[in-house]
């Protein structure tokens, strides 16, 4: 399989002419042969999704929407064929890889409703015979760069509001999932996008990413990825003053009370631990314990979690597929070092193993005696390592789920609602389950976090339009005669004589 660029409409090789080879995770081989592009291939695309704008954003929104509609009708019908070939080329296991294609499914039908609303407002003005509304405009060429976590869930969420507010759209897909990325964008293609509305373009962040950045016709960029990257990424787009969205990293949390439901919280914490090998943002790698369950709790937990089934994503057998790549277990097994390290005691895992003698897999790991300071527990792994932390009481629990660098997704399980209120009150995150795990989010809502897991934007739910429109305020005076506002009107309290 060849994967290309798509530029204007047309699937392109990359002016590089220069390609890589895309490695499925479980077994080492091939998936596909994948342009490297370079910042030639961003300037022809940048051209393309500029020309195409004018048109675009002349389409009216809801005609806009039915393309979305059309590309949600064909996500249905390849559901199947599409999280086949996401979890070979990502590795994570075949369900999930289905509720991945769901996500985008979810955001095509919900936010094609935007092709209708796209709300804006009306409000009185001061000043007889005039009137006023703020309405929306899109902004124009845009970037959309992304992560192999979610190889089609997560550019859903940028290119569909993007694309019902009448932006045109630079796809940047990581360049460990090119062949999912070309699929998705082939979607929109057959459902009747014009050409260079959408543009896909592969490379490596340093070269394909930063051209995107230093762009001056992209007004605006999305980005899913990590902390470091994104922070360098927003300095640099504000020298342009471009519009930026951050969408980075995680250090999520379960807390478990003493009169929790233990079995509904072991569940949810070996799914939300273990669960796509530890690589969502949303996964969680601190469990908080209160101490009259922790010894009871850890046993459940380690004896389950010693069961779990690595292997291909492919084979129902599997719980836990693979990490992305050698890098991945190269990282992962560090932390597990500083962890030793540090003084934690592992309980279980710790090791970087090969099923049939391939692949990126990694014990599910856990750490017990951890401190809220260790770097274990403060630093993003990315990986199946759990850290154990004990808390003497809700309000410690909370003290310590929010004392990290990041501000993504926190849970807490008890059957108190008075406790449940409380942690509702006072987690500092942008996502907090109750009595379920870390993960799960529904498009419907929101999406995002505070301290460095963002800047202060939300994907998704109502917010998911914020980003990509510019707003307009619009006044129209029909009264025939300068009005001068703030200087024209009567004195306060005075009604204007008509
Ligand atoms: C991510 O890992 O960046 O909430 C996205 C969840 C999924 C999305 C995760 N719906 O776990």
């Amino acid at each position: 399989m060849q994967v290309r660029n798509y530029i204007n409409g047309k699937w392109v090789e990359a002016r590089s002419e220069e390609w890589y080879v895309d490695l499925n995770p479980a077994t080492e081989e091939p998936v596909a042969e994948v342009v490297k592009s370079d910042e030639r291939d961003v300037a022809a695309a940048v051209e393309a999704a500029e020309a195409a704008f004018e048109k675009w954003r002349k389409v009216p929104a809801p005609k806009r929407a039915e393309i979305l509609y059309r590309a949600g009708q064909l996500l249905v019908e390849r559901k199947e064929q599409l999280a086949r070939l996401l979890t070979q080329e990502m590795g994570k296991i075949l369900p999930e890889a289905r509720g991945d294609v769901q996500e985008a499914i979810d955001m095509a039908f919900y936010i094609g409703g935007e092709g209708r609303r796209l709300l804006g407002y009306t409000a009185p003005v001061e000043l007889p015979n005039k009137f006023g509304m703020a309405i929306r405009d899109p902004i124009g060429v845009v970037a959309c760069i992304t992560p192999w976590n979610f190889p089609i869930a997560i550019p859903s969420w940028k290119i569909f509001p993007a694309l019902v507010a009448g932006n045109t759209v630079i796809f940047k897909p990581a360049t460990d999932t090119p062949a999912t990325a070309a699929e998705f964008v082939r979607i929109f293609e057959e459902a009747g996008l014009p050409p260079g509305v959408l543009n896909l373009v592969i490379g490596p962040g340093p070269t394909v990413g930063n051209a995107l950045v230093e762009h001056p016709t992209v007004k605006a960029i999305s980005f899913t990825g990590s902390t470091e990257v994104g922070r360098d990424l927003y300095a640099r787009a504000a020298r342009h003053l471009k519009r930026v969205s951050l969408e980075m990293g995680g250090k999520n949390a379960i807390i478990v009370m003493e009169d929790a439901n233990l079995e509904l919280a072991l569940e949810a914490t070996l799914w939300a631990a273990f669960g796509t090998t530890g690589q969502r943002c949303t996964a969680c790698s601190r469990l908080i314990l209160h101490k009259p369950i922790k010894g009871k709790f850890t046993e459940m937990l380690v004896e389950r979690a010693k069961q779990l089934r690595l292997g291909n994503g492919l084979e129902p057998t599997t719980d836990v597929g693979p990490l992305i790549n050698e890098a991945a277990v190269r990282k992962v097994h560090s932390y597990v070092e500083i962890g030793k390290a540090e003084g934690a005691r592992l309980l279980c895992g710790g090791n970087p193993v090969k099923v049939n003698g391939k692949g990126f897999f990694y014990e599910p790991t856990i750490f017990d005696q951890v401190r809220p300071d260790m770097r274990i527990a403060q630093e993003e792994i990315f990986g199946p390592v759990l850290s154990i932390i004990e808390a003497e009481s809700l309000e410690e629990a909370i003290r310590i789920n929010n004392s990290v660098n990041y501000g993504l997704s926190s849970s807490l399980f008890t059957q108190d609602v008075n406790k449940a209120f409380q942690a509702i009150r006072d987690i500092t995150t942008g996502i907090v389950y109750i009595n379920h795990g870390t993960t799960g989010a529904e498009i419907q809502f929101p999406f995002g976090g505070t301290r460095g897991t963002g800047n202060g934007h939300r994907e998704a739910g109502l917010t998911a339009i914020e980003f990509f429109t510019e707003w307009k305020a619009v006044y129209v005076d029909y009264s025939g005669r300068l009005q001068r506002a703030q200087i024209d009107t009567t004195a306060f309290g005075q009604v204007p004589v008509q």
